[in-house]
C-alpha cells in the first residue's frame, strides 16, 4: 500500500508528536490480544528454563536459585524475540503500527528490533537514556513503539519521558545508579525540562522519538508485572545505523540492510575512556553484572578508538 493512503492520525496528533517527541495511541491492541501475548511470553520464559530447550540459544533465564534474589535474572528482558517467535514477528510488522509510524516518519518505516520486558515485582528500572545513542540511525532518527501488555503506572514502573527533549542532540551519558537501574548508562534531565510519567492501559501504545530522554523506575508492587513489547523502527531513507540491528524488515517481510555506523558518538574519546573505566569498575565490584558486561562489550565495539 502506498504511504499516501495510510494516514490514520489526526493533524493534532502528528503536531503533538512533533512538539513533545511522543504520542500515546489508546487501545491499539484488544484485551484478548494483550492477554494472549502475555501468556505467550510467560510460556517462552518457562520453556527456556529447561536446560535442553532450543530457545536457550536466544534466551537463557536463570532458575530462581541461580538468580540469587535478582528477579531480573529469572525474568531478563528478551532481546529480538522476532528472530525466533512468530507471534513477535507478526506483531512487529502489524499493519496498525505501520500506519502510525508512516504518519510520524512521513515516509515508510522499517523494523529494526523487538524486545519484551517482563518487569516483575521487585525489578529495577532502566535509567534515563536516548535510544538513538544505541541505534545510531543517520540521517534522521529511530522511533519506538512501546506496547503496554499490562496496565502500567508509577508503582509497577511505567515509562517516564522528558517532553521536548527529542529536539536535543544525543547526549553523552554518565554511569547510572545500579540499585535502581539494570542498565549502566544515564543522562540527566536537562535544565528547564522535567520527566513526566505516562500511565497506560494494556493495549495502549506509546510511540516516541529516538532522541527523547526516557526511562523507568523500579517495580515496587508486590504482585503486578509490568510487561511491555517494544519495537524500534527507522525511516526508509536511513543510510546507516549500528550493525547489531540488522537485518531490517520491511512491512512486507523482506530483509534489507543499510550502511554500518562506525565510531563517532556524543561523548568524544576522553569521555568514552572515563565512561568505560566506570563500567569496568562496576564489573570488578560485581563480576556477575551481565548488564555492565554487555555495555562494556557494546562500548568497545562502538566507541571512538
Ligand atoms: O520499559 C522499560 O522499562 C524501559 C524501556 C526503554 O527505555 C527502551 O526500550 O528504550
Amino acid at each position: 500500500m502506498a504511504y499516501a493512503t495510510k494516514r490514520i492520525l489526526k493533524d493534532e496528533q502528528v503536531e503533538q508528536f512533533e512538539r513533545d517527541g511522543f504520542l500515546v495511541v489508546r487501545g491499539l491492541l484488544s484485551p484478548q490480544e494483550t492477554t494472549a501475548f502475555r501468556e505467550r511470553f510467560m510460556t517462552i520464559q518457562q520453556d527456556a528454563l529447561d536446560p535442553q530447550s532450543t530457545l536457550r540459544a536466544y534466551y537463557a533465564p536463570k532458575t530462581l536459585d541461580e538468580a540469587d534474589g535478582d528477579v531480573l535474572k529469572h525474568f531478563p528482558r528478551i532481546m529480538h524475540p522476532h528472530r525466533f517467535d512468530a507471534t513477535s514477528f507478526d506483531y512487529m510488522l502489524d499493519a496498525r503500527f505501520e500506519s502510525v509510524l508512516c504518519d510520524l516518519f512521513g515516509e515508510e518505516a522499517l523494523a529494526a528490533q523487538s524486545m519484551l520486558y517482563f518487569k516483575p515485582p521487585g525489578a529495577r528500572g532502566q535509567a534515563l537514556h536516548q535510544d538513538n545513542f544505541y541505534l545510531k540511525v543517520s540521517p534522521g532518527n529511530c522511533l519506538a513503539a512501546w506496547v503496554a501488555l499490562d496496565a502500567a503506572d508509577d508503582q509497577n514502573g511505567t515509562l517516564f519521558v522528558v517532553p521536548g527533549s527529542h529536539k536535543l542532540d544525543v547526549l553523552c551519558p554518565h554511569a547510572a545508579d545500579l540499585s535502581k537501574s539494570f542498565t549502566t548508562e544515564e543522562v540527566d534531565v536537562p535544565a528547564g525540562m522535567e520527566a513526566v510519567k505516562v500511565d497506560l492501559a494494556a493495549g495502549d501504545v506509546l510511540f516516541f522519538a529516538g532522541t527523547l530522554i526516557h526511562g523507568s523506575y523500579p517495580n515496587v508492587t508486590r504482585h503486578r508485572f509490568r510487561r511491555a513489547f517494544i519495537c524500534h523502527y527507522v525511516p526508509q531513507s536511513t543510510l546507516e545505523m549500528s550493525s547489531g540491528y540488522y537485518p531490517l524488515h520491511t512491512f512486507g517481510g523482506e530483509k534489507i540492510e543499510r550502511g554500518h555506523a562506525q565510531g563517532g558518538g556524543p561523548c568524544g574519546s576522553e569521555e568514552w575512556a572515563a565512561f568505560q573505566a566506570g563500567i569496568e569498575a562496576q564489573i570488578q565490584k560485581n563480576p556477575g553484572d551481565a548488564g555492565a558486561k554487555a555495555s562494556l562489550e557494546w562500548l568497545k565495539k562502538t566507541a571512538v578508538a
